[in-house]
């Protein structure tokens, strides 16, 4: 069943995970609605805090700049990033931070170790987009939004375009 998702500046979204010790219909029941939610929403990638549920449990289903998929679903409890190197940047967005984009700099490739939903382990080098995306929910599972990773003067411009009282109001 799709979710709500958790918009900033809801205090959840600092909240540290924890790691999952049970795959059990528990685990798999949250992983179906992230789905659900994620599909309702138009996201690529999704953090379970964006749900309100404080595990390192985070979905991916990637899709190009036209909506093509282009990966197939990635379900990844408790991961590590386990090697990083290079640097690259690339326009992020999150649907806790509805309407704002901005580019963010990130290792160009990371290598992942994670479970799936039963307990098995996997390992994944990542590149391109499924590196941004990586980067991009484990923060999440850190208590940390893209933009906390801007320049001072992008900062900036995110806290005048989306702090700015009359909007988040409206939020
Ligand atoms: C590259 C950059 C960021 C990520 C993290 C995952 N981010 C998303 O899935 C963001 C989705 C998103 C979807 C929105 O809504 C639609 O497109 C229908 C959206 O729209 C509004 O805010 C109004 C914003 C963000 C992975 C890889
Ligand atoms: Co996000």
């Amino acid at each position: 069943m799709a979710k709500r998702v958790i918009t900033y500046p809801d205090k959840r979204l600092k909240q540290h995970s924890k790691d999952v010790e049970k795959f059990d219909e528990n685990l798999h029941t949250l992983l179906d609605d992230m789905y659900a939610t994620m599909l309702e929403s138009g996201g690529i990638g999704l953090a379970a805090i964006q749900i309100g549920t404080p595990l390192n449990v985070l979905i991916l289903e990637l899709c190009d700049e036209d909506g093509n998929k282009i990966s197939e679903l990635m379900e990844v409890i408790n991961p590590k990033i386990i090697k990083k190197e290079g640097e690259t940047k690339h326009k992020e967005g999150c649907l806790s931070v509805p309407d704002f984009y901005e580019e963010v700099v990130r290792f160009e490739k990371v290598s992942v170790a994670y479970k799936d939903r039963h307990g098995n382990d996997v390992s994944v080098d990542a590149d391109g987009l499924m590196s941004i995306a990586f980067q991009h929910e484990i923060d999440h599972l850190n208590g940390k939004l893209f933009f906390e990773r801007l320049s001072i003067l992008k900062r900036k411009k995110f806290e005048k375009e989306y702090m700015a009282p009359a909007k988040i109001g409206k939020k």
